[in-house]
């Protein structure tokens, strides 16, 4: 018998699709009861060139505490899903969706975040889009946790630093488990949960005015906090729907060595140990050695409960997930850090990058999946990546090419990979239609296949447009990878 064999095609069951954030999409910031969001209240445009998107996020927060007066109006208005969820959903349908990715906001489900009592309208609109979906046979995966928090937690209990939010998020997730379990098979806990240590979107803490080693403590420990909520959720989704799987989510980003010198190739691994930290921890159960070391030597402390190493190691995931746009590029520093690891960005002179400098690298891809399947050997799942560019609208069409490009490529070495023998189970692509930018809060960077008619002020008549990569996405699906 010879080995000659290996997979060179997609599998049957793979799962193509797209994937949103209800914060991006949905709009309607206080209808049938629901609470504000943190996302809702910062303020991302004003101060910019003065100051980092994470202060102008910590000082606008920090305002809208004080005297309720600052607002993210696009993130308030959305591209109104939650009025055109049916008709948008049919259009995911005609693509050939197989899977569609969104969150549940928790201020839908209790406005405060932590209510005795979850707020009936908001459980009832997330019925209604899962009927929607059961109705084109469209798998459902849903992120309990995507960059936002009920703004009352932060108000309260500076969200994620507090240990009693865990029991306010677990009191969420047993709800809508209960509530929706039989009907999703596929879970996520936090988004991109490593971008914890970048700033507040993630953890909902402000943490403006300490120092650089106090926010550390602060965001380390918040984290810590999540990954207990986390381990906490997929021990309850295992016990309620034994069925249903849960997935972690990272922010990955690959960093290559900027030279062979072998002080490089190290202070890259180092950068790209405290990015896969997180996994680590969610797919193995426990604190890596190497954030041992560097905990001790920052001397940050994590306070952990005697049961907590037991919660984190009971309860591992059942697959991985990631967001997957970019690569970067570290080099040692004189004193021996790393510099332009991934929050800085080293450039790489072999890449092109997109208009907001993202760089572009499909064959990144291959590695980062093959690197991620060697490190867990747990299924993978790769849930955003995409091309933000400016779109022009001509005589009613949108003429992407360039986004086609990026996908095709992308997709390419997806392929390779499942040759490679890497276990995927599907891919969303970010932002199936035109959303508000997570990073901007402007409508202008789009990803969609579906055109949305609004400009940035929020004037627009909300016209849902196919592109041309809509009758692009609709064939790769249909001829399950086959023709790109
Ligand atoms: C990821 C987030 C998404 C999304 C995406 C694109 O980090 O999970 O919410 O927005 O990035 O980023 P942006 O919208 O800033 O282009």
């Amino acid at each position: 018998m010879y080995l000659d064999n290996y997979p060179q095609k997609f599998p049957a069951d793979f799962l193509w699709g797209g994937a949103t954030a209800a914060n991006q999409i949905e709009g309607a910031w206080k209808t049938a009861g629901k609470g504000l969001t943190t996302a809702e209240v910062v303020s991302k445009a004003e101060n910019r060139k003065k100051m980092s998107m994470d202060q102008v996020d910590q000082a606008s927060l920090a305002a809208a505490i004080a005297d309720q007066t600052t607002t993210n109006y696009p993130k308030r208005r959305g591209i109104d899903f939650y009025h055109h969820y049916a008709a948008d959903i049919k259009l995911f349908a005609e693509m050939g969706f197989k899977v569609f990715r969104f969150s549940i906001a928790w201020s839908r489900i209790f406005p405060n975040g932590d209510d005795q009592t979850a707020n009936e309208a908001g459980l009832a609109f997330y019925d209604r889009v899962l009927d929607e979906l059961a109705k084109y046979q469209i798998e459902p995966l849903i992120t309990l946790s995507h960059y936002e928090m009920p703004l009352a937690l932060t108000q309260k209990y500076n969200g994620w630093a507090d240990r009693r939010v865990i029991s306010a998020f677990t009191h969420y997730t047993e709800t809508v488990f209960k509530r929706y379990g039989k009907r999703v098979k596929y879970w996520l806990t936090f988004n991109e949960i490593n971008t914890g240590t970048w700033g507040f979107h993630a953890t909902g803490a402000i943490d403006q005015g300490l120092t650089k080693n106090e926010q550390l403590q602060l965001r380390y420990q918040a984290l810590h906090h999540q990954l207990v909520a986390s381990a906490l959720a997929t021990k309850q989704l295992h016990q309620l729907v034994p069925t249903a799987q849960m997935g972690c989510m990272l922010a990955r980003m690959q960093t290559y060595p900027a030279t062979p010198n072998p002080v490089d190739v190290q202070a890259a691994q180092d950068a790209d140990q405290k990015n896969l930290f997180f996994t680590d921890v969610q797919v193995r159960g426990e604190y890596p050695g190497f954030m041992n070391r560097y905990f001790a030597e920052q001397g940050i402390k994590i306070t952990m409960q005697p049961d907590d190493q037991q919660i984190l190691s009971e309860n591992p995931v059942d697959f991985v997930s990631f967001s997957y746009y970019m690569t970067t590029v570290t080099q040692a520093a004189q004193d021996g850090t790393a510099v332009g690891n991934m929050a800085t960005g080293g450039r790489n002179p072999y890449l092109q990058e997109s208009a907001w400098g993202w760089q572009i690298d499909p064959i990144g891809l291959r590695i980062t999946l093959n690197e991620m399947w060697d490190r867990y050997q747990k299924p993978l799942f790769i849930v955003e990546n995409g091309l933000g560019a400016v779109d022009k609208l001509e005589d009613g069409k949108v003429h992407d090419s360039y986004r086609i490009d990026y996908l095709r490529q992308h997709i390419e070495q997806m392929k390779e990979a499942i040759s490679d023998g890497v276990k995927l189970l599907g891919y969303t692509m970010w932002g199936p239609i035109d959303l508000i930018s997570f990073s901007t809060s402007e409508m202008s960077k789009r990803y969609g296949f579906i055109y949305v008619d609004q400009d940035d002020q929020g004037h627009g008549s909300l016209k849902r447009i196919r592109k041309d990569s809509f009758y692009w996405y609709q064939k790769v699906i249909k001829s399950n990878g086959e023709d790109l």
